[in-house]
């Protein structure tokens, strides 16, 4: 069976891009492949958290995955700094990887911001970890939103390094698996922003904690433009706003922008955006309910994250055993 990993940072806020691109595809891999689903929380330390807040949102995070679908005994869920080898492995890529490969990588640039100097360390490791993450696994499939894709490219290219060098061939090739009309859901303030945890403005994104209303009050309050919708997506193409409402659409109600559009020709935003209101409360709300009673029983959260560390770690010691003889480590 394909092995697939994928991770998402403890960082608070978790809105509809990050299910509508990732957590909802990590659901639908679960037929067929063995899947491992990680809380990244050393990730989410590369910038500053709130000790007390990081434990709320690892936990809330976890609620989220069971309530959208994760089986917690088909697949492992768990936390990322439960499992050292994540670490482990990171510090030998960090051994692999090329300065001038991290340097083109976007993310770090967008995130390190003009106060380049001020940035940590470890946020310009951060594709190393990511990297290790999946290949501690020797995982091969790896669902995740568009803006991964550079840094799953540089995993490849950690891969191919570490075998070329050791003249093996331990690691694979990773796939990205980016998938569905939503890979890359933009802000509701600025069609042009990708939607993110870290927007100062509340209005950018849904939250899966949004109640119905404040769904509607965002969705109504939508930057869009002018003119009434198109009946053919080609029309959208200067339109971002506009595009990106009819891809959220699109992918709640699991079809197209060409079938939205030609339900909605020449309809004007007021009347889309109730019904795309309508639509987003069905889908998000019966998860948020699930996700409010899990995090009532927080033994319950802590024993899945616990259980699936424990599994985890069962396949990568002996990854991690391999990967030691391979580099020349001593192990007595
Ligand atoms: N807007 C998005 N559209 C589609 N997919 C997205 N993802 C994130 N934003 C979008 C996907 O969600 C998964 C988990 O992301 P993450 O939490 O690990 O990291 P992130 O990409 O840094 O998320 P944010 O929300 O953008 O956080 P900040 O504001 O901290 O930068 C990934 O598969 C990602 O592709």
């Amino acid at each position: 069976m394909p092995r697939v990993f994928s991770g998402i940072q403890p960082t608070g806020n978790l809105h509809l891009g990050n299910y509508l691109g990732a957590i909802r595809n990590w659901v639908l891999m679960q037929q067929g492949n063995e899947c491992l689903y990680c809380i990244v929380d050393l990730h989410a330390i590369t910038v500053r958290q709130e000790p007390q807040a990081l434990s709320a949102s690892t936990r809330e995070v976890t609620a989220c995955l069971i309530a959208a679908g994760i089986d917690t005994r088909a697949s492992i869920l768990f936390n990322q700094s439960q499992v050292a080898g994540h670490a482990e492995l990171a510090w030998i890529f960090n051994c692999v990887a090329r300065l001038g490969w991290l340097n083109r990588m976007t993310q770090f640039k967008e995130k390190a911001g003009k106060d380049r100097e001020n940035a940590s360390v470890g946020l310009y490791a951060y594709p190393n970890l990511m990297a290790a993450d999946i290949l501690v696994y020797r995982a091969t499939h790896v669902p995740v939103g568009e803006d991964q894709k550079q840094h799953l490219e540089l995993a490849r290219d950690i891969a191919q390094s570490f075998n070329h060098q050791y003249g093996v061939e331990f690691f694979p090739l990773v796939e990205p698996v980016i998938t569905g009309p939503a890979t890359r859901v933009m802000s509701l303030r600025d069609g042009t922003a990708k939607m993110s945890k870290s927007d100062a403005s509340d209005y950018s994104r849904i939250n899966m904690t949004d109640s119905p209303d404040a769904i509607a009050q965002k969705i109504r309050k939508a930057r869009t433009d002018p003119h009434p919708l198109p009946g053919d997506p080609a029309a959208l193409a200067e339109r971002p706003e506009a595009a990106n409402l009819v891809n959220i659409y699109a992918a709640l109600s699991n079809s197209d922008a060409a079938a939205v559009l030609s339900a909605f020709d020449g309809a004007p935003f007021s009347r889309f955006k109730e019904k795309l209101a309508e639509l987003a409360t069905q889908v998000i709300a019966p998860m948020t309910g699930e996700m409010r009673r899990l995090l009532a029983d927080q033994g319950y959260i802590d024993a899945v994250l616990r259980d699936g560390a424990g599994r985890a770690r069962s396949l990568a010691e002996p990854i991690l055993r391999e990967v030691h003889r391979i580099v020349g480590f001593v192990q007595g």
